[in-house]
């Protein structure tokens, strides 16, 4: 059984948001359509209390509850079975939504007979990277869907970077995936 993993895909990591991956828009038609070919399909949502740790590496984002925390209204976020909340503590970054606090992400997989997870959405560099490592280590046969991520870009490199990061891990990166209809 295979599974979609879709990242943060939320209104802060967008242009216009507190730490916007500047081509995070494109990725939402792509996202929208993709979700089509699984029969089970997960969201992290990136979830931080006011104060915390990770806000003195990045601008406040994705308050828990705040408009920034929401999934954009172009997504079609009905077809989301499961919503995983991550970095929900204040002590910590919860990059991965392995670090989910709210189910435990490999145990879900496990009761779903999930063996295949196809990842995508924000942010490449960090929360899409962590995810994938963190999924190859539970071995999860592993996929990054290309199109349908895009990364925050704070600095040239990071991004090529972060796709060899997961390449050399074992992740299969799908770089011209069209979703079937
Ligand atoms: C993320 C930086 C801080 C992400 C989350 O979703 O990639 N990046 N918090
Ligand atoms: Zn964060």
């Amino acid at each position: 059984m295979k599974a979609l993993l879709i990242v943060d895909l939320q209104n802060d990591f967008l242009p216009g948001g507190a730490l916007p991956a500047p081509d995070g828009n494109k990725i939402i038609p792509v996202v929208n359509t993709l979700m089509e070919d699984f029969h089970f399909v997960i969201a992290s949502k990136d979830w931080h209390p006011e104060e915390t740790v990770h806000f003195e590496k990045w601008p406040s984002h994705c308050v828990k509850g705040s408009l920034g925390s929401k999934f954009p209204i172009a997504l079609k976020s009905k077809n989301i079975d499961l919503v995983l909340r991550k970095g929900t503590e204040n002590t910590d970054d919860g990059y991965s939504a392995f670090e989910a606090t709210n189910v435990s992400l490999t145990d879900v997989l496990h009761e779903r007979e999930v063996s295949e997870l196809y990842v995508c959405g924000l942010t490449t560099e960090y929360c899409v990277k962590q995810t994938v490592l963190d999924a190859i280590k539970n071995k999860f046969k592993t996929f990054v869907i290309k199109t349908a991520t895009a990364g925050v870009k704070a600095k040239p490199g990071d991004e090529e970077n972060a796709w060899k990061e997961m390449y050399d891990a074992g992740a299969v990166i799908l770089d011209d995936i069209i979703p079937s209809n």
